[in-house]
């Protein structure tokens, strides 16, 4: 049997859409924070990126939370989470892709301009207008009141909930009050998934791990 490790943080987003695909699939694994932090050398030598999340199988690691959620699907492939229909998976994927590039790619910048004495107002405007446009694009796909595609739980809505989760909490601190306002679509699919206990298990952690982090417990 394979040994699985996975470098992770609750707050992350891409280490949770991990978690969420194994602990559904019941998968054994164990889980740290990176050795040294994020950008020591030690973890420097497991992932050169220096990005969580990072799954160690059998020694061997692997970066990059989509790469991880496809090798995990054709190793365990029951119970599935894509669609069967050849179709449907590049919809999936494509869904995925729009929420990793177009949303949460820019909203990197927000957690380096935080301080309001040292913020760089042009980089959050910017972000905050790509957010914008990434969230309009995905509102083309998302469906208003069930999982994103194939009317059920796949690996798609493990990905795309924590994201649009933290597009509720962050953008509205810098200014951008009601992020999903006028975008039916995400409004009402980020509202459908909560009510999915695995879903709601991730964006919990995800929660729960902002407030460790508030209260200063990380
Ligand atoms: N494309 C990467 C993105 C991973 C990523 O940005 N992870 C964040 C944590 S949520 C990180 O490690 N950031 C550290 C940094 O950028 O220095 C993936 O899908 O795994």
């Amino acid at each position: 049997m394979l040994k699985y490790h996975l470098y992770s943080a609750d707050i992350s987003p891409f280490a949770q859409r991990v978690v969420l695909q194994m602990e559904y699939k019941g998968i054994d694994f164990t889980q740290s924070h990176p050795p040294g932090g994020l950008g020591s050398p030690e973890y420097g030598l497991i992932n050169p990126i220096q990005k969580l999340p990072v799954l160690t199988v059998d020694g061997v690691h692997l970066p990059e939370s989509e790469i991880i959620c496809e090798y995990i699907e054709e190793i365990h492939p029951e119970p599935s989470l894509v669609p069967e229909d050849p179709m449907l998976r590049a919809r999936g994927r494509l869904i995925r892709r729009i929420a990793d590039l177009y949303v949460m790619n820019p909203m990197m910048p927000l957690f380096k301009n935080f301080v309001r004495e040292t913020r760089d107002q042009t980089v959050v405007d910017t972000a905050l207008a790509y957010i914008g446009q990434g969230l309009t694009f995905l509102n083309n796909w998302l469906p208003a009141e069930t999982y994103s595609i194939d009317n059920r739980l796949t690996l798609t809505d493990f990905a795309v909930a924590p994201i649009l989760r933290y597009v509720a909490e962050f953008p509205p601190v810098f200014g951008m009050s009601a992020p999903f306002q006028g975008l039916d679509n995400v409004h009402g699919y980020i509202n459908a998934c909560r009510k999915d206990p695995h879903i709601e298990r991730g964006l919990a952690r995800i929660e729960a791990g902002w407030e460790a982090k508030r209260s200063g417990a990380h």
